[in-house]
């Protein structure tokens, strides 16, 4: 099958096709034989076969007969360019992920991004030349896409299911998820970026589907009702109560944060939860997270509840903090313990200039409002590096772990804060 599709000018089957029943696995887009050559070789080792294609021209035609999961994109062509490439596959409805390869300017490289982010397009984080095969594994292991041949399928409650076939994200009501018992937490690791251990853990909600698989919350919280909401949130603080104990009957006495959309933040019934937090000794209390963007709407009301909560020992974080472009003049009126800095710009803070001045801004805001500073998305030891030099406080990405159950927790992170596998290494400051 894969030699009739891949028959004609330009494409070629890759070497070492692998595994029958996978050949629709990949395309790798680039002019430069070599390129194309490298990629394929470097999918087929971890199980994933590939077809090469010299131009994004060869592109529409290939996909009226074959479903990438993966693109593998060069930005500059020989005749053509990621931008044609970015075009036809929103022409196409393209469902899969593309990853850029360049060894342009990286700068260039994002923008070609944010182009296929606005076609609505699933854009990986761009991967440079030259780069080595473990890479490769880790894309697919980062952009949460099966590789296909493995032979039992990987259902971890952390990692949303996005595949070929699968929408990326399908629509399931959350009321009835809940009464279908279909939520649970999966815990993401805070680490103490100067001690080098972990210390808390955010619950994030995760939904085991019977049929789409594993579910992130871009398929449940839209157009979900008030209701739905707050059963979410107080879902959400149960658990962590209750993680909590287990959490701390192992020795591990992380603090746990929940987030909050501001209708349930705001609703009298989460106060009267939090009144019953555990009471087994070391209680450290609980973070509440708010994004900015909805903090900013109903500040008074928002304040007022934060306020009331502080006496439970509830803390407030502000989430994805510098995505709401909110005067801090007004979110002053806040009483939070965390600033939590947006994803997108701790996303290559130890290269780009703009992102690491705001990450900079921002911590340095966290620390003049006694406010502990946490970065997200920490992916890379480099940006990692940099968020240490600015003396930001904690950090959390897959750089340390993703989203995972609690036994998983337990198993990765000892009485001491100590992350496994993957030490945590810092580069001095
Ligand atoms: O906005 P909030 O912090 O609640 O959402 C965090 C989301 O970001 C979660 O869905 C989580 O899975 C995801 N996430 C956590 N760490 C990383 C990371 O290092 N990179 C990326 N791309 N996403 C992450
Ligand atoms: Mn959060």
């Amino acid at each position: 099958m894969c030699n009739q599709i891949f028959a004609g000018a330009g494409i070629e089957p890759a070497p070492d096709a692998v595994a029958p029943g996978y050949h629709d696995e990949c395309l790798v887009i680039d002019d430069d034989p070599d390129i194309r050559r490298l990629v394929s070789h470097a999918l087929s080792r971890i199980g994933v076969s590939s077809v090469g294609l010299d131009s994004a021209g060869a592109l529409e035609g290939v996909l009226k007969s074959t479903h990438p999961s993966v693109i593998f994109l060069d930005v500059a062509l020989d005749r053509s360019d990621a931008i044609d490439g970015i075009r036809i596959l929103e022409r196409t409805r393209f469902k899969g992920a593309v990853q850029l390869i360049s060894g342009k300017d990286p700068n260039l490289v994002d923008a070609v991004r944010a182009i296929g982010e606005r076609h609505g397009l699933k854009m990986l984080a761009p991967l440079q030349k030259p780069f080595r095969s473990e890479q490769l594994r880790r894309i697919f292991e980062g952009a949460k896409i099966e590789v296909p041949n493995e032979t039992t399928p990987r259902k971890e409650l952390g990692e949303p299911h996005v595949g070929a076939s699968n929408p990326p994200h399908p629509h399931v009501d959350l009321a009835e998820a809940l009464a279908s018992h279909w939520v649970d937490i999966a815990y993401q690791p805070k680490v103490d970026l100067v001690r080098n251990r972990v210390v808390g853990a955010e619950g994030l909600a995760r939904l085991s589907h019977p049929t789409h698989g594993i579910l992130g919350p871009e398929s449940f919280l839209q157009g979900a009702s008030d209701t739905a909401l707050r059963d979410l949130t107080a879902f959400a603080i149960r658990k962590a109560f209750l993680d909590w104990e287990v959490l701390a009957t192992t020795g591990r006495n992380l603090q746990l944060a929940v987030n909050a959309p501001v209708r349930a933040l705001l609703d009298p019934g989460l106060t009267r939860l939090v009144r019953e937090p555990p009471r087994c000794e070391g209680w450290p209390g609980l973070i509440l997270e708010v994004t900015e963007s909805e903090a900013i709407e109903e500040l008074d009301a928002v304040a007022e509840a934060a306020t009331q909560l502080r006496i439970y020992d509830v803390g407030l974080a502000i989430d994805d903090f510098g995505s709401g472009y909110s005067s801090f003049a007004r979110l002053k009126q806040l009483p939070f313990s965390e600033l939590k800095l947006d994803q997108s710009y701790v996303r290559n803070c130890a290269t780009d200039p703009l992102n690491a001045g705001i990450c900079r801004s921002i911590v340095d805001l966290a620390r003049a409002s006694g406010a502990v500073s946490v970065a997200e998305g920490v992916e890379t030891a480099h940006d990692l590096t940099a968020l240490v030099r600015m003396c930001c406080d904690l950090g959390q990405g897959y750089y340390f772990g993703r989203p995972m159950t609690v036994g998983k927790l337990i198993e990765r992170v000892d009485a001491d804060g100590n992350i496994a596998p993957r030490a945590v290494l810092l580069a001095a400051p």
